[in-house]
C-alpha cells in the first residue's frame, strides 16, 4: 500500500476528482482517498512511477506534497 499526501482537497467533490484521476492510471488499484487526512492510498498491480501519479493529480487540480 502506497500513501501520498495531497494538498488542495476541500470537499467530497475533490475526493471524487482525485479518486477518478488515480483510478485512470494503469496499474493502480484499491484507490482510497481520505479528505480528513488529506491522503490518498492505493495498491499497485505493477510498478507505477510516482511522477506520473503526481502529474495526474496535478492535472486534476491538486498537489502531491509527499
Ligand atoms: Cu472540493
Amino acid at each position: 500500500m502506497t500513501t501520498v499526501k495531497i494538498k488542495g482537497m476541500s470537499c467530497q467533490h475533490c475526493v471524487m476528482a482525485v479518486t477518478k484521476a488515480l483510478k485512470e492510471i494503469e496499474g493502480l488499484q484499491d484507490v482510497s482517498v481520505d479528505l480528513g487526512k488529506a491522503e490518498a492510498s492505493f495498491n499497485q498491480s505493477k510498478p507505477v512511477d510516482k511522477e506520473l501519479v503526481k502529474e495526474r493529480i496535478k492535472k486534476a487540480g491538486y498537489e502531491v506534497v509527499s
